[in-house]
């Protein structure tokens, strides 16, 4: 295969999996779930294994990435159809453009319900809103063409096909691969409010792992056990009891082994995917001269602390990101790292990879100190905050901004009670579960002082003054 005349500057493939779990694939810990092909990123690169979302939904935290901006400074705060100023984002492609970048986004956008293209991307697909599990209708570079069959599989072909299309172009690229998996299909309205249908895998994977169990665990608990701990949830618990709260919550088999199962299911077309993307990459000669990185935008609840796809609260599983880096140039295989790592780092990296200097507005920072093992003056703490919204009424309220340090999380219900009475601290050594709220205990009256302090200044620095 010959080589690019006149660029050594690495391709960027980042793959991004709709409301991913840090544990929803096989090297991520998943009981039953055969993603070998994701598998493959891992072994053969870096797992990061406490990478972080600090606004766990769709819209603000794909702004986040994209910036690698808080939500606070880019102004997406929530779901609710902000099409304009997702025109104007300070997209990482932008300036990956001036870098002498080709770039490409192929699938789910979800800032707005808008999905024509914006600015920063020479090759754009896209659809309005969550789109369509199903005969997807696609926005193609402004035109919008309706297609038959399933989405994944379709994202798939676009995104093999726009790979093995560079190889007429001696410029570097950076492809953007958003899949609507593993999200069901829903419609949001552009106040954020939220219609929920169903998981769909292709009808090929539709009967895999049946019978297969995700195992209990310890936080999976209920109301009269976990609100003795976190009362703040006792009014949501009671709103949740209405009949359109349950239609919502059986449409997904919320809480069910079917919802874990069919989620897997879904994955299964997602991880052919990186397998023909893994194959065009070896076709093409570029394997190895491209990044490759898969993430998911926000976590997701299986039943720990009640709690199902109200995917943005603090909890581990709510903010812990999948996040693996594939660079055989810099990154040794089988790598990982246990440094506190956000998604706004992905902006940096990436731009400082492609031979740029990322710009003062940047709150993340580059993972190649971390990766290469130079580990002094990292992070030490990060925030994550959330606005609440109309997604699920009986959440409305639910304000909060938390710090996650190595070992302690504390969160501040922002409007719920006037003087942090029902605020939340763990110890997440002790407790790795986050049963046992501490937050009122003698013993850590100094420790929830001192995070108090640093929630305060991580907040102000987030807004980027
Ligand atoms: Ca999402």
């Amino acid at each position: 295969m010959k080589k690019r005349a006149h660029s050594n500057k690495p391709n960027l493939l980042l793959i991004l999996v709709d409301d991913l779990r840090f544990d929803e694939f096989g090297a991520g810990g998943h009981p039953y779930m055969k993603t070998p092909h994701i598998d493959r990123i891992a072994h053969q690169g870096v797992m990061f294994d406490r990478a972080f979302h600090t606004t766990s939904i769709c819209s603000p935290n794909r702004a986040s990435i994209l910036t690698g901006q808080y939500a606070s400074r880019h102004g997406i705060i929530d779901n609710v159809a902000r099409d304009l100023a997702s025109h104007r984002l300070p997209n990482y492609h932008l300036e990956l453009q001036r870098l002498g970048y080709e770039t490409a986004h192929i699938g789910k956008w979800h800032m707005g319900n808008d999905g024509k293209p914006r600015p920063g991307y020479d090759f754009w697909v896209a659809y309005d809103g969550h789109g369509s599990l199903y005969d997807p209708r696609l926005n193609e570079n402004g035109t919008y063409v309706q297609h038959q069959g399933y989405v994944t599989d379709i994202m798939n072909t676009m995104a093999v096909d726009w790979i093995k299309g560079r190889r007429k172009t001696s410029k570097p690229w950076s492809l953007w691969f958003a899949h609507k998996a593993v999200h069901p299909d829903a419609e949001q309205a552009a106040d954020g409010s939220f219609r929920m249908d169903g998981y769909r895998p292709a009808k090929r994977h539709e009967n895999l792992y049946r019978g297969c169990v995700f195992p209990k665990k310890p936080n999976m608990q209920k109301p009269t056990e976990f609100l003795k701990h976190k009362p703040v949830w006792a009014e949501a618990v009671e709103l949740r009891k209405t009949e359109a709260a349950k239609i919502m919550h059986d449409a997904i088999h919320s809480g069910k082994q079917e919802e874990i199962r069919l989620r897997a299911a879904m994955m299964a077309a997602v991880d052919e995917g990186v397998g023909m993307l893994f194959q065009a990459l070896e076709e093409t000669g570029e394997l190895d001269n491209t990044v490759i990185l898969f993430l998911g935008d926000n976590g997701y609840y299986f039943g720990e602390h009640g709690l199902g796809p109200e995917r943005r609260f603090p909890y581990e599983e709510g903010i812990r990101a999948p996040l693996l880096i594939r660079w055989p140039k810099s990154i040794k295989p089988g790598s990982r790292v246990r440094d506190l790592v956000i998604l706004q780092d992905i902006a940096p990296t990436l731009l400082e990879v492609a031979g740029g200097k990322p710009g003062k507005h940047i709150q993340g920072r580059s993972l190649l100190p971390v990766i290469r093992g130079k580990r002094a003056g990292w992070r030490k703490s990060f925030l994550v905050e959330y606005w609440a919204e109309n997604a699920y009424p009986w959440l409305v309220g639910m304000s909060f901004r938390a710090i996650r340090t190595d070992r302690y999380k504390y969160i501040h219900w922002v409007n719920r009670a006037r003087n942090g009475e029902l605020d939340e601290l763990y110890d997440l050594e002790r407790d790795p579960y986050e049963i046992i709220n501490v937050a009122k205990r003698p013993a850590y009256r100094g420790i929830r002082e001192k995070m108090t302090r640093e929630l305060r200044k991580l907040a102000a620095d987030a807004l980027g003054l």
